[in-house]
């Protein structure tokens, strides 16, 4: 079922659950070719969260910025291709929320830990804002805030267990979010930790 979060935002609960395990599977075999790294921001911050990319263009942060870029730092290769079943449901779930047409050309991989979060920030480093962003959380629940168009407005917390997909676009494009430090937990997919997709048209 279809929750609405904010204007433009929301989650489809379940939505991946159906697939979770064959997307794990590929999620393996992505990271066999582009291991998971903790990216070091520009200001010199090991990120507590590990990452990698698939698809055209891949997110990389290093101490001269973050931007997308076609070929992973670590080993001077394009990032993996896509999977297919990746852009197929990043798409049906945009259509759902009103986004026909998403064609996402880049593919986060972020995977956190007991203790890993990501800190209130706004995505901005895509070239175009109408496209929506996709998300997909597998593995030990989150929560995810989710706050205004400036750092200091109120942020509400949406949980997102295991299956859950998000679609956030149009007036929530760039609203400030972030994820709260992982629990401690164990899950039948994934172990002893979160992985989260996020479906982009970066390019
Ligand atoms: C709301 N990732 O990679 S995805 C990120 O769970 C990121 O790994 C989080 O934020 C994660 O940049 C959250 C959900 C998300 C992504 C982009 C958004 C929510 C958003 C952009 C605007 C508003
Ligand atoms: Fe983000």
């Amino acid at each position: 079922w279809l929750e609405a979060l904010g204007p433009g935002a929301l989650v489809w609960r379940g939505g991946a659950a159906a697939e979770a395990a064959a997307l794990l599977a590929e999620v393996q075999a992505l990271v066999a070719q582009a291991p998971f790294r903790h990216p070091v921001t520009p200001g010199g911050f090991r990120m507590s969260v590990a990452m990698s990319n698939c698809g055209a263009l891949g997110w990389v942060s290093d101490a001269r910025g973050y931007r997308y870029d076609a070929v992973d730092p670590d080993s001077g290769r394009p990032w993996p291709t896509m999977p297919r079943r990746f852009g197929e449901l990043a798409a049906r779930a945009a259509a759902q929320a009103g986004y026909p047409g998403f064609a996402p050309d880049a593919c986060l991989i972020n995977r956190y830990e007991p203790g890993a979060r990501l800190s209130l920030h706004q995505d901005r480093n895509e070239r175009d804002f109408s496209a929506p962003i996709v998300s997909v959380s597998l593995g030990l629940p989150a929560v995810f805030l989710f706050g205004g168009g400036r750092r200091s407005d109120p942020t509400t917390r949406v949980p997102l267990v295991h299956g859950d997909v998000a679609v956030w676009g149009g007036p929530s494009r760039l609203r400030y979010h972030g994820v709260l430090a992982l629990k401690d937990g164990e899950h039948a997919a994934t172990g002893n930790c979160r992985i989260n997709l996020t479906f982009r048209r970066a390019g």
